[in-house]
C-alpha cells in the first residue's frame, strides 16, 4: 500500500450552523470557524471537514446548494472562506469541503431553467418524465425522506422529475457528459483555491437503474426503498473513475466518500493505491440494529455486534487502503448516547467507546463536540424537532400503529437533530454559542458538559481525545498506530473488546465494555501503559483486571 500525505492526520468534521455564531443571529458562522482554529490546532487536528457552506435554501441544512459557486450570507463570504483556508493552512490544517453532487436545490438556476424549458439542455441536467393524472408514476421508489420520488415539475401538469431526498433535491442526471463536466469544471475551480478536497455526499446514489421500472413493494405505501434499486445497478465506478481522474487525482486532493453498501470486491477501485476517493466512511457500526419498515422498529447495537461489526471492517480494509472511522457525524445519533447504555455515559465510558474507535486502522475523524463528551437530547414534542428525516420518520412510526407518545420515544435517539445542537463551549448561557436566540435550542446538559470545564483537567474528556491524537503523531509510536495490521484479541471473550496493532511496535488496545468488572489474560508482558481512561491498573502476572469501562492502550 503506497504512502499518502494524509495517513496519519485526524480529521475533524464540522456543522457550520452549529459550531460557533459571531455576529449574534444564532446561526454558526465561517468567522466562527476561523476564530476556533487555534482550538482545533491544540486538540491536534489537521483535516477539517465542513458540512455545505454553499448559497442554499437550507430545506435540507445545505444539503440542497443552489448555487455551488458561492456562500451562503447567513455563513459568510467568499473572502472569510478563503481566509479560512489560508489560515488553516498556516496552522497545518487542511479544509475540506462537502461536495453534494447528487442533487441540487430545486432553486438551483440549472432547474429553473430545466422548469422553464423541460425540453431544452437543462431539462437533461435532471430526470423529467411525461405524466398525466391517473396514470403510474415511472417507478415506485420510496424517496429517504417519505413518499415517491416523482414531484410534478413546477410549472407543469404533465411531467415529473426525480428526486431521491427531499423534493427541493432534484436529482442530477450523470448521464449526461454536459452536467458531469460542469460538475468537475466546478471542483476544479474550489481545488484551486486551495481546498484540501471533499467529502462526497450520497454518491452511490448517482447511478440509477435505468429505464426506471417498479420493483417490489415492501411497505403496505406500494412503495420500494431506493437501497434495494441500488443494490441492481451497475456502473457508477465508471462515473466515480472519471471523476477521479478530471478533478481530485490532478491535484492528490484528499477525498472521502460516503459510500454505502458496497461490494467488498470494489473495495480496491475505491480505497486502493489509484482507488477513485482516498477514503470512504466505515458505517458498519452504525448500519446495526437498523431495519427497513423505519426507525420505530431500531435496536440499539450491543458491544458484542458493535465489536464484530468493527473487526469485520478492519479485515475488509486490511492491505487494501483506509476506511475513515467514525462514532457519529451530523446524520448519526451521538456515539457515546448510541453505543453506551443509559445511565452508564460516565467520562469513563466515554472514553472507552471513543477509544476503541479512534485506536482502530484508519483515518479517524471526530465530529464537533465528541471531544467533550456531548450527548443526545431529550425531546418529547414533535415541535422540538427541526430535522426533516425525523419528521417522516415520526409519520412512519404512527401509520405503523405507535401512539404520539410512543412514536415520539422511538424516533428520538436516532433524530439527526441530535447531533445538531450548539458546540457547547461554556457553562453561560446558550453555551457560549451564541449571544443571541440559536438556531436550534443547546442541550439543557451544557452547564457539566462544556470545554471550558474540560480543557486542562487532566482526567477530562477532551484531555483525552488530545492524549489519543498525540500519541497518533508520535515519532516512536506512529508508524504502528498508523500503520499496524489490527488483529483482534480474545474476540470470544464477552464485552470485551481487544486488539492488537502491530507494526514496528505491538500496541494492544483493550476496552472492557460492560459496566463489571473482567479479566483479560495478559499475551506477554506490558513494556509501556501508554493510555488509561482511570487512575488504577490491576496487572497480575498473567491477566489484566479491568474495571468496569475501562480502557488501556499499552505497549507489549
Ligand atoms: O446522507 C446520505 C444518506 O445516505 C442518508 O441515508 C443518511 O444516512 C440519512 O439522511 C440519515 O438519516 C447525506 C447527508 O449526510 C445528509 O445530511 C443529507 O441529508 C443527504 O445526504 C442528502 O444530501
Ligand atoms: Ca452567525
Amino acid at each position: 500500500m503506497q504512502k499518502k500525505w494524509w495517513h496519519g492526520k485526524t480529521a475533524y468534521q464540522i456543522y457550520p450552523k452549529s459550531f460557533f455564531d459571531t455576529n449574534g443571529d444564532g446561526i454558526g458562522d465561517l468567522r466562527g470557524v476561523i476564530s476556533k482554529l487555534d482550538y482545533l490546532q491544540e486538540l491536534g487536528i489537521e483535516i477539517v471537514w465542513l458540512s455545505p457552506v454553499y448559497c442554499s435554501p437550507l430545506a435540507d441544512q445545505g444539503y440542497d446548494i443552489s448555487d455551488y459557486y458561492d456562500i451562503d450570507p447567513r455563513f459568510g463570504t467568499m473572502a472569510d472562506m478563503e481566509e479560512l483556508i489560508s489560515e488553516g493552512r498556516k496552522r497545518g490544517i487542511s479544509i475540506v469541503m462537502d461536495l453534494v453532487v447528487n442533487h441540487c436545490s430545486d432553486e438551483h438556476v440549472w432547474f429553473q431553467k430545466a422548469c422553464a424549458d423541460p425540453d431544452g439542455p437543462y431539462g437533461q441536467y435532471f430526470y423529467i418524465r411525461d405524466w398525466h393524472e391517473g396514470e403510474r408514476l415511472p417507478c415506485n421508489w420510496r424517496s429517504y425522506f417519505g413518499g415517491p420520488v416523482w414531484d410534478l415539475l413546477p410549472g407543469h401538469t404533465d411531467k415529473v422529475y426525480f428526486h431521491a431526498f427531499h423534493k427541493k433535491q432534484p436529482d442530477l442526471n450523470w448521464e449526461n457528459p454536459l452536467l458531469r463536466r460542469e460538475i468537475y469544471r466546478m471542483i476544479n475551480w474550489w481545488l484551486d483555491k486551495g481546498l484540501g478536497g471533499f467529502r462526497i455526499d450520497a454518491i452511490i446514489n448517482i447511478k440509477k437503474l435505468l429505464p426506471f421500472c417498479d420493483l417490489p413493494a415492501d411497505r403496505d405505501d406500494g412503495l420500494c426503498s431506493i437501497k434495494t434499486m441500488l443494490a441492481r445497478t451497475d456502473g457508477v465506478n465508471v462515473f466515480l473513475r472519471e471523476m477521479a481522474e478530471e478533478t481530485f487525482h490532478r491535484y492528490d486532493a484528499f477525498s472521502v466518500g460516503e459510500v454505502f453498501n458496497e461490494k467488498t470486491e470494489d473495495l480496491p477501485l475505491i480505497i486502493g493505491d489509484d482507488g477513485y476517493f482516498s477514503s470512504m466512511f466505515d458505517f458498519s457500526e452504525h448500519l446495526i440494529g437498523m431495519d427497513a419498515r423505519g426507525w420505530y422498529a431500531w435496536t440499539q447495537p450491543t458491544a458484542e455486534e458493535y465489536k464484530r461489526a468493527a473487526f469485520t471492517a478492519q479485515k475488509r480494509s486490511a492491505g487494501v487502503g483506509f476506511f475513515s472511522n467514525i462514532i457519529e457525524n451530523h446524520d448519526e445519533p451521538r456515539g457515546v448516547s448510541h453505543y453506551l447504555p443509559q445511565g452508564e455515559r460516565s467520562e469513563a465510558a466515554k472514553k472507552m467507546i471513543g477509544g476503541l474507535n479512534f485506536m482502530l486502522r484508519g483515518l479517524p475523524f471526530l465530529y464537533q463536540g465528541q471531544e467533550i463528551g456531548m450527548e443526545n437530547m431529550d425531546r418529547w414534542e414533535l415541535s422540538q424537532f427541526d430535522d426533516i428525516n425525523t419528521l417522516d420518520e415520526y409519520k412512519v412510526a404512527l401509520r405503523a400503529g405507535l401512539s404520539h407518545e410512543e412514536a415520539i420515544a422511538a424516533i428520538s435517539p436516532y433524530s439527526r437533530d441530535n447531533a445538531r445542537t450548539p458546540f457547547q463551549w461554556d457553562g453561560t448561557e446558550n453555551a457560549g454559542f451564541t449571544t443571541g436566540i440559536p438556531w436550534l435550542p443547546v442541550n439543557p446538559n451544557y452547564r457539566t458538559v462544556n470545554l471550558l470545564q474540560q480543557r486542562g483537567r487532566d482526567d477530562s474528556v477532551y484531555e483525552f481525545y488530545r492524549s489519543l491524537i498525540s500519541l497518533r503523531k508520535n515519532a516512536a509510536y506512529a508508524e504502528t498506530v498508523v500503520y499496524g495490521e489490527t488483529e483482534p484479541y480474545c474476540c470470544g471473550q464477552r464485552n470485551l473488546m481487544a486488539y492488537f496493532r502491530r507494526g514496528e511496535r505491538c500496541l494492544l488496545v483493550a476496552g472492557n465494555f460492560q459496566k463489571e468488572v473482567q479479566d483479560m489474560p495478559m499475551p506477554g508482558p506490558m513494556k509501556k501503559l501508554l493510555l488509561n481512561n482511570m487512575d488504577k491498573l490491576e496487572l497480575k502476572e498473567k491477566a489484566l483486571r479491568l474495571e468496569g469501562w475501562q480502557f488501556v492502550v499499552m505497549e507489549i
